[in-house]
């Protein structure tokens, strides 16, 4: 019942993310039910990350202030037991953004890291391809989820045509989604922030929330294509948004498919 609960609660989801993805981030998090808030200065992130229902830490277009104002919300989210979500944009494609991956994860208790296939194996230390924000790898993503979360000590999402959720011991697959959420911009990135509120209303089951969030995010993307085929992804953006928007529980629930 998470959405119900995401509905009631409308928790604030406090974004660190990149400057790509800003708007469509939030309006993916008031169309699910929850209150974006955008917030970079050294000045104030601890005090709203502190309050927050979850943050989210997304290196997409970082800078070193903002990599040291990350460290100071996440520090304040993990006194405050908010869960912290790390999307490591990119990591692979340069040395800074893999260190600086890698330095979070150390001094920052994250709660979920979400990304795909190459950017964890970069952080793993794994063969990649990563090219730009894009990335893969050639073994098998099961394992790469397994070793990630068990490095890191957090539940760890790998996402692509099929999506892995593991705390390291206990795996979940699921399969839904579309090819065409690739065609759009920022779906990963919002994807992070959607697990954020997932998490923040269900912290004794993380695993289980980040399982839903995936599944529901999924649901929304074939349902909007369903809607849009012969429109193109411009439209199929717009209605993504509508069933993010529209969909309940119910739909999740029987909707889920963890088998191909
Ligand atoms: P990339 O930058 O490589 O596109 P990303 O950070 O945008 O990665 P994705 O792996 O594209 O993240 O995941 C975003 C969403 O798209 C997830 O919900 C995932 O399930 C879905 N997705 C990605 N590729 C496919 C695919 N080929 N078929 C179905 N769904 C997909
Ligand atoms: N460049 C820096 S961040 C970014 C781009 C294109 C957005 C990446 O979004 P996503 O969700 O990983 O596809
Ligand atoms: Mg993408
Ligand atoms: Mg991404």
């Amino acid at each position: 019942m998470l959405l119900k609960k995401i509905k009631k609660e409308n928790p604030l989801i406090h974004c660190m993310t990149n400057v790509v993805v800003t708007n469509f981030t939030a309006n993916g998090l008031l169309a699910l039910g929850a209150s974006p808030v955008m917030a970079y200065a050294k000045e104030e992130v601890a005090d709203l990350a502190g309050i927050a229902g979850g943050l989210l830490l997304n290196i997409g277009t970082l800078s070193t202030d903002e990599v040291e104002a990350m460290i100071l919300a996440g520090k304040a989210a993990n006194k405050n037991n908010v869960p912290v979500v790390l999307d490591p944009v990119g990591a692979g494609a340069t040395s800074f953004r893999t260190e600086v991956c890698l330095d979070l994860l150390n001094r920052v208790d994250v709660t979920v890291l979400r990304g795909n296939a190459g950017e964890i194996a970069s952080l793993v230390g794994v063969k990649a391809t990563v090219k730009g924000v894009d990335g893969a790898i050639e073994g098998d993503t099961i394992e790469l989820a397994k070793h990630a979360a068990k490095k890191f000590s957090c539940v760890t999402i790998v996402t692509g045509e099929m999506d892995v959720i593991t705390d390291g011991h206990h795996v979940h697959t699921i399969y839904n989604g579309h090819p065409w959420l690739t065609k759009v911009v920022g779906t990963g990135c919002l994807l992070g922030a959607v697990v954020a509120a997932f998490v923040s209303v269900s912290k004794k089951d993380i695993k289980a929330a980040c399982v839903d969030a995936v599944a529901y995010y999924g649901i929304a993307s074939e349902r909007a294509f369903a809607e849009t085929n012969e429109e193109g992804i411009g439209s199929f953006q717009q209605a993504f948004l509508n069933h993010l928007n529209k969909m309940t529980d119910l739909d999740i629930k029987q909707l889920i498919r963890t088998k191909k």
